[in-house]
């Protein structure tokens, strides 16, 4: 497998963060987003949309971090990251839309702000991060997982950019029960960081 990666992206970290927990072996091709990279016609043809992570698993091309993570969870992973049946699945596949809509455009929009100083209205997406945290803090007081009593793709999903918050001026300090599942992520077999994440 290859992976087309850049070092500081929480969308790579999370393909990362799964290859590993699954002992994959893989290859990273750096894709340097600083030079617009992503821009070239070689890579548009991996991914019109000019991003990463793309990865490549023999003939198949999948773009998209929540895409890669459940075509690994399907075709690696059996059962445990991506269950089957209609209630599990629907409930997994719930935070992948958060990941890819809510934490976006909050969490990772402040990070994204102060790190590599994209303007944006940052007043509104760190409002709405403190919103979703709230969401997130509140769930994870009932349970240590995101769903199915276990770890999934939705824990893998949702974790880089909230660990990453505090890169976007966003303190966790008052979400107890989301530190505690940032550690219990942290504590998996297989677990690997990424720079940002203490
Ligand atoms: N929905 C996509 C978003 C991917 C994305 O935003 N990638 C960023 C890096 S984190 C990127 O390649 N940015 C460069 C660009 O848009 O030109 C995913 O989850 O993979």
């Amino acid at each position: 497998m290859k992976l087309y990666d850049f070092p500081l992206s929480g969308n790579c970290h999370k393909v990362r963060l799964m290859l590993s927990l699954l002992q994959l072996d893989y290859d990273l091709v750096f894709v340097n987003l600083k030079e617009g990279e992503q821009k070239t016609a070689a890579f548009l043809q991996l991914n019109p949309l000019g991003q990463v992570p793309v990865l490549i698993d023999e003939e198949v091309v999948i773009c998209d971090s929540q895409a890669i993570l459940v075509y690994l969870a399907r075709r690696y992973g059996g059962e445990q990251w991506l269950p089957t049946d209609a209630k599990s699945m629907s409930q997994v596949m719930k935070w992948l839309s958060i990941t890819a809509n809510n934490i976006q455009n909050s969490i990772a929009a402040a990070r994204l702000h102060f790190l590599f100083n994209i303007q944006l209205d940052l007043d509104l997406a760190q409002q709405k991060a403190y919103q979703i945290l709230q969401i997130f803090n509140e769930h994870l007081s009932r349970r240590e997982w995101l769903e199915c009593s276990r770890p999934t793709i939705a824990d893998i999903a949702c974790f880089p950019y909230i660990a990453l918050a505090p890169q976007g001026k966003i303190s966790l300090d008052a979400y107890p029960h989301v530190t505690a599942w940032i550690n219990r992520i942290k504590d998996l077999p297989g677990y690997i960081s990424m720079p940002g994440i203490g």
